[in-house]
């Protein structure tokens, strides 16, 4: 009986909710779900140290967000080793403050 409601309640959930988070409203909060990192790569427009982040032009990460240029909390470690022109790959995701973060930048191609 349990199995079947649990298959019921699945069964009813729409699609809808599940994909198509168009996170064009940043700084929205965050799900009741682990944080989850997401693969992105970019450009970096600027590196604002003062702010400890990245403006970053990133590529579409599908089924989570369109390409755009945004800011990223990064590690202080990171400020001093991407500068702007580089393209780099990192792991996307939100910190304690719910602010976005980049992990794990590499710089793939450094700026001419
Ligand atoms: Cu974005």
């Amino acid at each position: 009986m349990k199995t079947r409601l649990v298959a019921l309640a699945l069964s009813v959930l729409p699609p809808a909710a599940l994909a198509a988070q168009d996170h064009s409203a940043h700084g929205q909060p965050a799900g009741p779900t682990a944080p989850k990192l997401h693969p992105l790569t970019g450009v970096v427009v600027e590196v604002m140290a003062e702010k400890q982040a990245l403006l970053v032009k990133h590529d579409e990460i599908p089924g989570v967000m369109r390409a755009m240029t945004m800011m990223f909390r990064v590690e202080a470690g990171v400020l001093g080793q991407v500068k702007k022109g580089d393209a780099i790959k990192a792991q996307m995701g939100r910190n304690e403050e719910n602010r976005w973060i980049l992990r794990d930048v590499q710089v793939v191609a450094a700026a001419k």
